[in-house]
């Protein structure tokens, strides 16, 4: 069965055959590779902890009570208190199929334009400056450019952590064609790690920069004048106001970027969120989008500026208006006439005619009590939205929160009604990716217990708010023929989004589709190089830049992302044990300057205050991080651990004109805190499940294989716990009576544990320390399990004897051939090798997916380092 990845915006095809899930050679977005995400899916596939039932306020009950509950809340807001005090707040995660009908319902039926999408957290900016520039949201390039391009940038892009497949087809060409590679990003990340060329440029500083690059490209006369004469507006203000700006990075690394960029005309700017999530965002695009402009870079092969979407489906979201500033098939607000349209052929009542709330300010709504009924599916605010405390206390506040997800999150723990969804594998769509290719997401395995998919919920709430015949689709199939005749409607081509040739697919075809671009027809997938633009007299528009004079600030800058192997809040990635060898808890990444103005190393715990919370981290010294700017990823949450939720740091501050969120500039000072002891716990997961966070310090919590959870305590108060091995085991964790346990306490050296056996098998061991020295291995104790424990020899569990104190087999860092890190240094040091091939024909690391070629790189340097 052919389907997509449910993970990054680069759309790749799989196969889920009888020997689990291959790439798809013949899906053009990646001709058979995967990354590690795509490569480990299958072992996501595990029903375990699904949700499986509808609840109310925590009691399972049936698909039609909840649905008749939620239903009546909704209709009675909107009847006391009119259209606008209900809302959707949905996923670039759902099927073009789920969104379409979400916001038929919403905008169509109910009459309000309350529905936004994650996707405003990293679409909204190029959404905006797309629509600026082009008169219409449209990428201009295809993935094949990557493949043509002399010169590629990327820009605020972890490509090969978050884009990884198409990352490595620019490795390939520079290969094949000697393609430079730029990246321009603050920290020295793991794509800059493999570029020709890293700019550390300072938070914020790529507006400047590109607009310094318009003046230099005019300045040695780069410029198109043809084009920039027959197809485009604005030229000469948004020069001279590119006149004004300083580059703002080192002048020798200007001066060689600027060469190449003068003398490149195959030239991409890929960007994705550390452009899109700033304060000056859609601005920072328009400067992008004015060098591509100005040179005639645009729509050619190998020359384009390049949006790269987050989620699987950002793009579909797009299309059908998920965003509350939007209506569907790229129709807009500021326009009547397609508001006109939109009602006729929607044969809608109340069609909304202003748009709805953005995501951000949607959540300030529920709290301050305009929104009395909300429903969330497929993203969780709770955790991923900036200021998560307020959005918890907005959720704890509004009077009806519908949830629908595939498993527990800390939105469903907020929810009164939670709704169990179908999810990946077991839902029928499709998904639009980065480049315009629609491709079918494919249902292969049934969804466990009473779950069902978005769309069929929605259409079950329309029909019980009256509007039956609106909603009456059988299945996915017929949603999307409905879409794509939306998008031919009246569409004499003012609207380059128009699937005219799939309105009538039969039901066979679509579920045979192969993937196809968007707009259906060309040989040639790019747009706009023509020169010809969706606005009203078909010229682009440049848009004036000016950078905002930088402000001093005693404050550290605050850069959150991602990591290679995790997804966003974790609810899939986070059980997989293998994905967890990676990173496997939160830390706060930080320039040794910083490091030493604060007195941090390495493993140091290290308070991290911003005028919304504290959250303590462990501190990772990294010569990488730009001085004066940290970064802590966004995946952990409240489930694992106390360093959970970075986003109770990040303040609301968005781009004013796309309401996207500055997740990568917030504002944090940094305190050591002295740990006082440490402790280690290894068990079963029902054993492990309560952790005492009054005493517990900082913990967190990893899955290992074997249902085992780990768990790791430092505390920063003395332990005040009792005085043995189980009194501390209860004050850390809650623990149920009765339970076969052997303890050992050291008074004198602090030293406690606790061994809990049942039927002389070991259930958990937990071990107490001032040191870490003086505590097992997370292996040592791994060994003991799965081994029985007669009477007598129960003992030595925690005397020692039972753990030979196992070398650390230290973090994995190939996961394709679980190829630790320990062992790559060692071939690197005794086989001198010096380059990433040679360490991959000796331990075979690298030469899977290809996802930790970059860090490669980086064993090699510092191995090398330390040779000299
Ligand atoms: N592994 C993995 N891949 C993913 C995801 C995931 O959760 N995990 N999520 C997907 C989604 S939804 C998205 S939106 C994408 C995001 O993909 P990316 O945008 O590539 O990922 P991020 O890590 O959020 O941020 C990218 C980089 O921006 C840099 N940055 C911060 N501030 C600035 C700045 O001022 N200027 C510049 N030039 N750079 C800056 C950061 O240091 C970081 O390295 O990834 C998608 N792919
Ligand atoms: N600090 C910081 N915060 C960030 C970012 C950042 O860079 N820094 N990035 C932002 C960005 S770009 C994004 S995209 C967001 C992502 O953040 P979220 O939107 O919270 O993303 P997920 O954790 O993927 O949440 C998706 C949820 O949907 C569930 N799910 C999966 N499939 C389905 C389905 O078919 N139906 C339903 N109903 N549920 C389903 C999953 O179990 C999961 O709980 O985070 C944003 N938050
Ligand atoms: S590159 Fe993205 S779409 Fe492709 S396998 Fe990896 S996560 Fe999935
Ligand atoms: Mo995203």
């Amino acid at each position: 069965m052919n389907t997509t990845c449910p993970y990054c915006g680069v759309g790749c095809g799989l196969i889920a055959g009888p020997d689990g899930l291959v790439g798809d050679e013949a899906h053009p977005a990646n001709r058979g590779r995967l990354c590690v995400k795509g490569a480990t899916l299958g072992l996501t596939l595990d029903d375990r902890d699904r949700l499986t039932q509808p609840s109310i306020g925590g009691r399972d009950t049936t698909w039609a009570e909840a649905l008749d509950l939620a239903a009546v809340r909704f209709a009675e807001a909107i009847s006391r208190h009119g259209p606008d005090s209900v809302a959707f707040y949905v996923s670039g995660q759902f099927l073009t199929e789920d969104y379409y009908v979400a916001n038929k319902l919403m905008k169509g039926f109910i009459g309000s334009g309350n529905i936004d999408t994650n996707s405003r957290l990293c679409m909204a900016s190029p959404v905006a400056a797309h629509i600026r520039a082009f008169g219409e949201d449209l990428v201009p390039g295809i993935y094949d450019d990557f493949d043509q391009a002399d010169l590629i940038l990327f820009t605020g892009s972890n490509a090969a952590w978050c884009h990884p497949v198409l990352f490595q087809r620019a490795l390939r060409a520079r290969e094949a064609r000697g393609t430079r590679i730029v990246v321009i990003d603050p920290r020295r990340s793991a794509t800059a790690e493999l570029a020709d060329l890293h700019i550390p440029i300072a938070p914020g500083g790529d507006l400047a920069l590109f607009a310094a690059l318009l003046a230099v490209c005019a300045e040695r006369g780069m410029l198109d004048h043809r084009f920039i004469r027959e197809h485009t507006s604005g030229f000469d203000a948004a020069l001279s106001a590119a006149r004004t700006a300083g580059h703002g990075i080192d002048d020798a690394l200007f001066a060689t970027l600027a060469e190449w960029v003068v003398a490149t005309p195959r030239m991409i700017t890929a960007f994705s969120q550390g452009v899109n999530q700033s304060a000056i965002a859609t601005d920072t695009i328009s400067a992008i989008i004015n060098l591509h402009l100005a040179t005639g870079r645009i729509g050619k092969p190998g020359a384009c500026p390049f949006s790269l979407t987050g989620q699987p489906n950002a793009m579909g979201g797009r299309e059908v208006g998920g965003l509350a500033n939007q209506l569907a098939a790229h129709l807009g607000f500021d326009d009547p006439s397609h508001h006109d349209q939109l009602a006729r052929f929607w044969n809608a009542p109340h069609l909304a005619r202003h748009p709805g709330l953005k995501a951000v300010d949607l959540f300030d709504a529920v709290h301050d009590g305009r929104i009395k009924a909300l429903w969330i599916a497929g993203t969780n605010p709770a955790e991923s939205l900036p200021r998560s405390n307020h959005v918890r206390e907005a959720l704890a506040r509004c009077p009806t929160v519908v949830a629908a997800d595939c498993w527990a999150t800390a939105t469903t723990a907020r929810a009164h009604i939670v709704l169990p969804a179908a999810g990946w594998s077991e839902k029928d769509g499709t998904v639009t990716n980065s480049e315009r290719l629609i491709s079918r997401q494919r249902a292969f395995r049934s969804a466990p217990g009473e779950a069902k998919p978005d769309w069929w919920m929605f259409a079950e709430l329309g029909r019980r708010l009256g509007h039956g015949p609106a909603f009456d689709f059988p299945n996915p199939a017929s949603i999307f023929r409905e879409h794509a005749a939306l998008s031919a409607f009246e569409n004499a081509g003012e609207r380059v989004f128009n699937l005219a040739a799939l309105t009538n697919i039969p039901d066979e075809d679509y579920d045979a589709l192969r993937p196809l671009h968007w707009p259906i027809g060309p040989a040639d997938h790019r747009l706009l190089g023509d020169g010809r633009f969706s606005t009203g007299d078909q010229r682009a528009r440049f848009v004036p830049t000016i950078a905002p004079a930088s402000e001093a600030t005693p404050m550290m800058t605050l850069n959150t992302g991602r990591l290679r192997d995790q997804w966003h809040t974790m609810t899939r990635t986070g059980r997989v044990p293998e994905l967890m060898a990676h990173r496997s808890h939160a830390a706060l990444e930080i320039a040794p300057e910083d490091a030493a103005a604060s007195g941090l190393a390495s493993g140091d715990l290290v308070a991290v205050t911003s005028n919304h919370g504290t959250i303590t981290l462990t501190a990772v010294v990294d010569p990488g991080q730009r001085r004066g700017s940290a970064f802590a990823a966004m995946h952990w949450t409240e489930g694992q651990g106390s360093a959970g939720t970075v986003n109770q740091l990040i303040g609301s501050t968005c781009d004013p004109a796309s309401g996207e969120p500055a997740y990568k500039h917030g504002q944090a000072s940094l305190r050591r805190i002295a740990a006082q002891w440490h402790g280690i716990a290894l068990g079963r997961a029902a054993l492990t499940g309560r952790v005492n966070t009054l005493h517990a310090g900082c913990w967190a919590r990893t899955p290992r294989a074997d249902g085992l959870m780990h768990l790791r305590f430092t505390g920063t108060a003395p332990l005040a716990l009792g005085a043995t091995g189980r009194a501390v085991a209860t004050a850390l964790l809650d623990l149920p009576e009765g339970l076969e346990s052997l303890d050992y306490a050291d008074l004198r050296r602090g030293v406690f544990r606790l061994a809990v056996l049942k039927r002389g098998t070991v259930q958990l061991l937990l071990h107490v320390a001032r040191d870490t020295a003086a505590l097992p291995t997370v292996e040592a104790l791994e060994a003991l399990f799965g081994q029985s424990w007669p009477e007598p020899d129960a003992g030595r569990l925690l005397i020692g004897l039972g753990a030979p104190r196992l070398s650390p087999a230290g973090r994995i860092v190939c996961v394709c051939h679980q190829v630790t890190e320990p062992a790559i240094r060692a071939a690197i040091a005794t086989g001198r090798l010096g380059t990433v091939e040679a360490i991959g024909l000796a331990t075979l690391a690298g030469t899977g997916c290809g996802s930790c070629v970059s860090e490669l790189k980086g064993l090699l340097r510092h191995e090398l380092v330390a040779a000299e």
